[in-house]
């Protein structure tokens, strides 16, 4: 959105139901009465909904249910991540494109999308992604090994988790990489990295929320497994706001994960997850391991102990609690 539109919304916004003048907005804004009219007229293309009238002036009604970058950045608490951002209405994937910008884009630039044409899971496994969503990839560049990058995605599952509990629901992490409500997933996390075997070019850690999905969105197993925040509150979030507080709880975490030693994350995970104490069965590639979940070691491996007392790290895979 260009510079002088935001302003426009941001001076409606603010005068709180009250008309503003055409004259007044161009004067606020430093344009002609006649270029207040165009940019009004965009702006309702834009689903926001404006009353104008010719003698009076113009009132701001709604804005639009969409994740419009302007209106992310306008209440944005976070200085670092979510400062730069690539909106799509559609995409292939988030985590595809911020991969393509990642290079020249900024630490904390971040893609959001409406709706994801392909969006991925791990293992190439299918994210369906429809719209009410909040399909997201945050840039990152820590300057850590690669054997630490998974440590990015507990990071991002604190600051989630503790978000989605802000909205009064109940939200819990399921070892590696999701978010639970009552037992159902509600979020995927997906951590991508580019690095050389010393250091990290940079991470990509993509979020797939079901924020207002319809439920009648998911197809095939996903109906049984899945659940939104819509359902568990019992109406639609706001899902910019949720972005703005979620973005700043990000960055709180990320903060603590680049200045102070990791064990201070890794506590809040184990206080925010369910699975440690669960008995689980894990499927990775090359073996399934059955027992019971009794810690997590500082990169996120998943302590695993048989029931004969053995103790097994597990660093990723498929987790079903028994
Ligand atoms: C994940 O994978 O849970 C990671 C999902 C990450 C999605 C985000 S959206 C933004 C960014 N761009 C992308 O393309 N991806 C990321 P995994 O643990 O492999 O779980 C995948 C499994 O979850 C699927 O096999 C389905 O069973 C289930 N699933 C698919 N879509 C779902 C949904 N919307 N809600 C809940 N479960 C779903």
């Amino acid at each position: 959105m260009s510079s002088k539109k935001s302003e426009i919304i941001k001076i409606l916004k603010d005068s709180d139901g009250k008309t503003v003048s055409g004259e007044e907005l161009g004067n606020l804004v430093g344009i002609s009465r006649t270029m207040v009219w165009k940019y009004i007229r965009s702006l309702v293309d834009e689903g926001y909904e404006i009353a104008s009238s010719t003698k009076r002036g113009y009132v701001l009604k709604s804005v639009p249910d969409l994740l419009y970058p302007d209106e992310i950045r306008m209440g944005l608490r976070s200085g670092l991540i979510g400062q730069q951002i690539h909106y799509f209405d559609e995409l292939i994937s988030t985590n595809t494109t911020a991969k393509e910008l990642a290079n020249s884009a900024d630490e904390g630039t971040i893609v959001v999308a409406e709706v994801q044409k392909e969006g991925r899971g791990r293992l190439g496994r299918e994210w369906i992604s429809p719209r009410g969503g909040i399909w997201m990839s945050v840039i990152l560049k820590p300057t850590i090994s690669l054997v630490h990058a998974s440590r990015l995605t507990l990071v991002a599952g604190v600051a989630i988790t503790k978000a989605m509990r802000k909205l009064g629901v109940d939200a819990c992490i399921k070892w590696p990489n999701d978010i639970l409500i009552g037992g159902k997933k509600v979020c995927g996390i997906l951590t991508e990295v580019n690095a050389e075997i010393e250091r990290v070019n940079y991470i990509v850690v993509g979020i797939g929320i079901n924020a207002n999905v319809n439920m009648n969105d998911f197809t095939g197993n996903v109906k049984n497994i899945a659940t939104t925040l819509w359902s568990e509150i019992g109406k639609p979030i706001d899902r910019v706001s949720f972005i703005q507080d979620m973005l700043f709880e990000i960055e709180q975490e990320y903060i603590k994960f680049r200045t102070q030693p990791f064990t201070g994350i890794l506590d809040e995970w184990i206080s925010l997850s369910d699975t440690i104490g669960h008995q689980v069965t894990i499927t990775t590639p090359h073996k399934i391991f059955e027992g019971k979940a009794v810690g997590i070691t500082g990169d996120g491996a998943l302590v695993v102990e048989d029931p004969g007392g053995r103790r097994e790290n597990v660093m990723a895979g498929l987790c079903i609690y028994v």
